[in-house]
């Protein structure tokens, strides 16, 4: 799916601001509050999560639906063009209303998704209405688990909670329309896709392309394809809707010396235009090639978590998170536990920071109960008879996601899940299409993981099977001996020589302690800042020897807001930087670590 920009043939209407807001009182639906204005609502910016806006902990902890609304004015200057409402994400369902009609319902927070409304605007004025649910359960991704009920018997019996999220994850549920909704203008018949595939010998790079049109003249159009260069001089072009185009002396796309093309197809009335980068991506062995030389991953897990607004696109934040990791030496993150914003992807590619692009596949470990906060049942069974029903939708969100972000020179590998049972019943069964569909579907062909938590048996782990990489995320000296580094040490190596014994490369895409700022003592005391930077060292010291070691991504960039429980001081302080973005201790001890290893041949 293209991302909506203007062009020469394409207008383009953002739609954030101050909607009209109502949290739903249950009959919002049978009343029809999308037939007409909101009454006693309050006002609700766009984008933004709503949870942290007001002052009123039911709001935050809502449960259930709210509706969003404004009008909508477009120009008349557009008829006769193709008009598409475009919702970046909503969290995590929504039904879409224009004039009081469901135009679309779409399931899962962190795509896009859009209709057109071509045929079906007002002069005057249109009435848009999301109406948006963040109910959590068994088939959703990110997995919400059937909340405890009150006790059944004994003296307090019958005192039920009341109904709410219990997320099966270790970040707060925030919801809403949390990305930017968009209107824009295609001509009738227009450019739906552009699918490109780089490649280079010596200086010469390639672009295999591939130009999908829709519209009542898609068959006759003739797409023209041209790549330009940074100071716009045209550097290679063609004709027709698949082709391969010659750059002589490319410059590629590297990790932190980005290089960018700008490709542009001209087809029929319409004009797209999309950055590019030329790399290329392989496991070999034990070794991450990108461009041909071993890589090593430097940096972070990271959420799109920031007060007030949530998860809601912050693009100042993205910047300074940026600018945070390079002057760190990090080359790298993970998008945990989802989809970030596509203009966090254009960021990456143009500061040339890797991504690792993660499905919202977290959750699905019933056997762990709920996660560290074990807000859950707990059953075995996580991919059986009473299990999870999430497969479907994890087919779409593979699919939806690749297909969103298959042309981007930052991501380099696919995460299909976080932290799931994986050496359970029916994980091999249930992960196999997943990796399947995703193999198929990236024209890149870039490697594909499975993100694996500390509890499955490494020998029956289905990512042995599966995995092109393996992803670890390892807690010894936290969650595992915390309180005897020693110990912790001698049973993390243990479990590390397995995985660097194995003929496939392994990183750490999650590793940490929990760090409240402010917190010292001489002496490693869990929870101070020296603390986190011992267990930093600890670690480092075991997988520094691993010839099979490619990469280090901490758990986590920042501290994070998290459902409440006792295992959580006001959040997750597991940052190296507080929510804030202020420095911890560990912050400039990575700094010194990260900016004397280099981004290529470190385990060479
Ligand atoms: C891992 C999860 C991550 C948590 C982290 C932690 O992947 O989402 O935040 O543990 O406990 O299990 O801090």
């Amino acid at each position: 799916m293209l991302y909506p920009i203007l062009t020469d043939s394409r207008a383009l209407m953002d739609l954030s601001g101050d909607w009209d807001f109502k949290v739903d009182n249950g009959r919002g639906f049978e009343e029809k509050w999308y037939e007409r204005p909101l009454q006693g609502g309050m006002l609700m910016p766009v984008p933004a999560s709503y949870n942290d806006i007001k002052e009123d902990a039911a709001l935050r902890d809502h449960y259930g639906w709210v509706f969003y609304q404004r009008r909508v004015m477009v120009p008349m200057c557009f008829n006769g063009q193709r008009i598409v409402l475009r919702m970046d994400a909503v969290t995590h369902k929504a039904k879409v209303y224009w004039n009081g009609k469901l135009i679309c319902e779409h399931k899962g927070g962190f795509l896009p998704f859009e209709v057109e409304l071509t045929g079906n605007i007002e002069a005057g004025g249109n009435l848009l209405t999301i109406a948006v649910d963040n109910r959590i359960d068994y088939s959703t991704l990110p997995v919400g688990r059937r909340g405890k009920g009150g006790a059944k018997d004994g003296f307090f019996a019958g005192i039920e909670p009341e109904k709410k999220n219990h997320p099966g994850f270790d970040f707060f549920n925030y919801c809403g329309i949390t990305r930017p909704v968009k209107l824009y203008t295609t001509p009738v018949t227009y450019i739906r896709d552009i699918t490109l595939v780089p490649d280079y010998e010596g200086a010469t790079g390639f672009i295999n392309y591939t130009v999908d049109m829709a519209g009542d003249d898609a068959d006759m159009a003739e797409p023209r394809v041209e790549v330009y260069d940074k100071n716009g001089v045209l550097a290679a072009s063609g004709n027709g809707r698949q082709g391969r185009l010659t750059i002589e002396d490319v410059q590629l796309w590297m990790p932190l010396k980005p290089y960018l093309y700008e490709v542009k197809v001209t087809c029929g009335g319409d004009v797209y235009t999309l950055p590019f980068g030329v790399r290329t991506v392989k496991v070999e062995g034990k070794k991450f090639l990108i461009n041909g030389q071993p890589f090593y991953f430097k940096g972070y897990g990271k959420h799109e978590d920031t007060f007030p607004s949530g998860r809601g696109l912050n693009l100042p934040m993205n910047a300074k998170d940026i600018s945070l990791m390079k002057w760190q030496g990090a080359n790298s993150f993970r998008t945990s536990h989802y989809p970030y914003s596509e203009e966090m992807m254009r960021l990456c590619d143009a500061e040339g920071i890797v991504v690792i692009d993660e499905t919202p596949a977290v959750g699905l470990n019933l056997k762990f109960g709920g996660g560290i906060l074990f807000s859950a049942d707990s059953t075995s069974d996580t991919f059986g008879e009473g299990g999870l029903s999430t497969f479907d939708h994890h087919m779409d969100v593979v699919r939806d996601l690749i297909d969103r972000d298959k042309n981007h020179a930052c991501v380099v590998m696919w995460s299909i899940a976080n932290e799931p049972d994986s050496d359970g019943r029916g994980a091999y069964e249930y992960f196999k299409p997943l990796f399947d569909l995703a193999r198929e579907r990236d024209p890149q062909s870039r490697p594909c993981t499975l993100v694996v938590m500390q509890m499955p048996d490494p020998a029956k782990d289905v990512c042995l099977r599966l995995a092109d990489v393996y992803c670890l995320n390892r807690y010894y000296g936290w969650y595992e001996h915390g309180d005897d580094l020693d110990m912790a040490r001698r049973i993390g190596e243990r479990e590390l020589e397995f995985w660097n014994s194995q003929d496939k490369p392994f990183m750490f895409t999650e590793y940490g302690a929990d760090t409240v700022m402010g917190l010292h003592d001489t002496v490693p005391m869990m929870f101070t800042e020296e603390f986190q930077v011992e267990y930093y060292k600890l670690n480092h010291a075991i997988v520094d020897a691993m010839d099979g070691f490619i990469g280090e991504q901490v758990w986590n960039f920042a501290d994070f807001a998290t459902s409440q429980g006792t295992g959580r001081v006001q959040g997750n302080k597991k940052g190296i930087f507080t929510r804030d973005r202020k420095p911890k201790l560990a912050a400039h001890y990575l700094r010194d670590r990260w900016t004397k290893i280099p981004d290529f041949g470190y385990k060479a």
